[in-house]
């Protein structure tokens, strides 16, 4: 199956593409996976900016596009020839933003910014680096719309604020020195974009994650997958003479060499013709340790190909659905999970390195989490390479939240995109086991036919994970009812639920049924309640944390009698976080349903959570013994 799975991607977006142009979006040159892995060039630091609301630096003053050499275009470098030459626009050591980071978060005036910024920095390369390599420019993410240029040229444009992209630089653009890089980045947000207008997070702008140059020869291995299939029957996998199918794919014409994979630890080491530019291969591991929480164990896997040589330490699991049951290496287990938005408080900012990663999962750790689900778009690579060390299971998803314009066949191809480039960078992730593709959306017939292609573009182009969604339970005469549509084409049926919280108060969870007309695994992907950390009241007092705690104890006791297809919850929310949309006297700003506080408190709702997956812990995985 995932001998085909890159045929069938390009398949998917090549049909997409022919039905309208989307030459915007395939700007850019496919990516590049493993970048940690690769012969690279930081261009993170200090930039210079210029804030561009008019967009003036794009558009002349008859709001006509810039030609390409128009002195005043701001991809262009404008030395004033002499005192008497006239340039309007200037980047000027006053006005610098640190990459990777928000500019949100970095001046007062940035906090509600939304719009153009131009960024721009030079850079050198050293000679005997470029020699006989090839180049390209790497970016993490940038929120939401990217136009990149070098030295005068534009190199390309990408959209989608959360997933990485890279540009071929040509030979003949690059200089020894002082190469002059230009990014134009614009936030704003519009109805038929990936999201769309209405989030309940901050639109945080700007070059949000790392920026590389990478180096590779003439041919070279631009991206691989090896996983272990994902058992048809639920059956535990092999430990000896594993069958292991993967793929490589190859840029820059191979002439038909041999390509090597290798695991020194498993002593395995083949290799296999290269005829084409795609290569699949099956390889047979003698044995393996699996990977899981409980032990993370990952192998050095390496791919040669001519001159160039990529490695990185993967872990080999499977993950399954069986009746009611999540099967990790087959076995059933309970899901113990938190939703985190890659953001960090104090003052609140997108997070955007390993020590925000480590922060971010360190706590989940210690409210004794195995799972995270990285809400509600894809984290940075830090996050899910620490997840794989640490044995936290993730779910990933993309950001086709609320009211996507699900009519429209523009959006679907730039929700493809999105879900392919989640996909690209981090298939070869053992934590990654559920990959999501979307979040509340209203059912409606136009809806379900966009999310349930969205699921089966995910199954095919990566049929090793689960695929799902979270769905909305709706609570009628004291029942919990699921009956999305959607629920048929997920593996798993997740839904978000706040008993207590958007409807009654927390003790109608007592006699709370659920109802659900699917026999599948059944995963509590959200439930929450808002509190001010510090703020202490009675419990039935709204905000305070004793509310929050008591939400907290009434649902624990709810999901101790839940239904037995019930395989675990990822409650709302690891932190507080950013939200223009929350403004009374206790959020000011910010979402409060954290466990922890926006100041990193600990509210006592923390605790309640802690000691129901202390005491999950401590019993067999078995959901018949929970
Ligand atoms: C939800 C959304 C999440 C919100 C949360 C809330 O159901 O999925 O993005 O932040 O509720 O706090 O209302």
């Amino acid at each position: 199956m995932h001998l085909n799975s890159f045929g069938s991607l390009r398949v998917g977006i090549g049909l997409v593409c022919g039905l309208f142009s989307c030459h915007m979006l395939l700007a850019q040159t496919p990516l590049i996976g493993n970048v940690p892995g690769r012969s690279t060039q930081s261009l993170n630091g200090t930039w210079h900016y210029i804030v561009d609301p008019y967009e003036t630096g794009y558009y002349d003053y008859r709001y006509q596009e810039r030609k390409e050499t128009d002195g005043e275009a701001y991809w262009n470098n404008p030395v004033p020839k002499n005192k008497t030459d006239r340039k309007e626009h200037a980047y000027v050591d006053a006005n610098t933003l640190e990459v990777p980071g928000d500019w949100n978060s970095q001046a007062p005036e940035f906090l509600y910014y939304e719009g153009t910024v131009w960024y721009q920095r030079t850079f050198d390369v050293a000679a005997a680096q470029r020699q006989g390599q090839r180049a390209f420019l790497y970016f993490g993410a940038v929120n939401y719309q990217a136009e990149v240029y070098l030295n005068g040229r534009k190199l390309g444009s990408h959209k989608g604020g959360f997933t990485a992209f890279n540009f071929e630089i040509p030979d003949t653009l690059l200089r020894d020195a002082d190469n002059f890089l230009v990014v134009k980045v614009d936030n704003k947000r519009a109805p038929d974009e990936v999201p769309t207008v209405n989030t309940d997070w901050w639109n945080y702008g700007g070059i949000t994650r790392d920026v590389h140059l990478i180096w590779v020869p003439d041919t070279f291995i631009q991206n691989y997958f090896i996983q272990l299939e994902r058992p048809a029957d639920g059956a535990a996998p092999r430990k000896r003479k594993v069958p292991v199918a993967g793929w490589v794919k190859l840029n820059g014409a191979p002439s038909g060499g041999q390509l090597t994979v290798e695991i020194p630890e498993l002593k395995v080491r083949e290799s296999f013709p290269a005829t084409g530019d795609s290569v699949a291969f099956q390889l047979t591991l003698p044995s393996v340790e699996l990977w899981s929480p409980e032990s993370p164990k990952r192998y050095e896997v390496r791919f040669r190909m001519g001159e160039d040589e990529v490695s990185e330490r993967i872990g080999f699991r499977t993950i399954a659905v069986q009746g009611k049951d999540v099967l990790l290496n087959g076995q059933p287990i309970f899901m113990r999970g938190i939703s985190v938005h890659g953001e960090i408080p104090d003052p609140g900012r997108r997070a955007n390195s390993e020590d925000d990663a480590a922060q971010l999962l360190g706590w989940a750790h210690e409210l004794g989490c195995n799972m995270v689900r990285l809400a509600h778009y894809p984290h940075s690579e830090q996050t899910t390479r620490l997840a794989d060390s640490l044995g936290i299971l993730v779910w990933s998803e993309i950001p086709v939240y609320w009211t996507i314009d699900f009519g429209n066949l523009a959006v679907l191809t730039k929700a493809k995109h999105q879900l392919h480039e989640m996909i690209a960078r981090d298939q070869n992730r053992a934590s990654i086991i559920i990959w999501s593709v979307g979040n509340e959306t209203p059912v409606s017939p136009v809806r379900t036919a966009f999310m349930s292609d969205l699921a089966k573009t995910a199954r095919a182009w990566d049929g090793s994970r689960l695929i799902s969604a979270a769905l909305e339970v709706h609570y009628t005469g004291g029942k919990n009812v699921i009956d999305d549509p959607l629920g048929q084409y997920t593996d798993l049926v997740s839904v978000n639920e706040y008993l207590g919280w958007y409807g009654g108060l927390p003790d109608n969870c007592r006699t709370a049924i659920w109802e659900t007309s699917y026999d599948k695994p059944l995963f509590i992907s959200e439930t929450g309640a808002g509190a001010k950390a510090g703020f202490h009241a009675d419990s039935l007092t709204r905000w305070s944390e004793e509310y929050q705690a008591w939400y907290f104890r009434e649902q624990v006791a709810m999901m101790k009698r839940m239904p037995d297809n019930f395989v675990g919850l990822s409650p709302w929310v690891l932190v507080d976080f950013r939200s223009p949309k929350r403004n009374n006297q206790y959020q000011q700003g910010w979402n409060r349903k954290g466990l922890i506080g926006s100041d990193g408190q600990k509210k006592e709702a923390f605790s309640v959570l802690n000691a129901y997956y202390e005491e999950m812990k401590a019993q067999p995985t078995s959901r018949k013994k929970r």
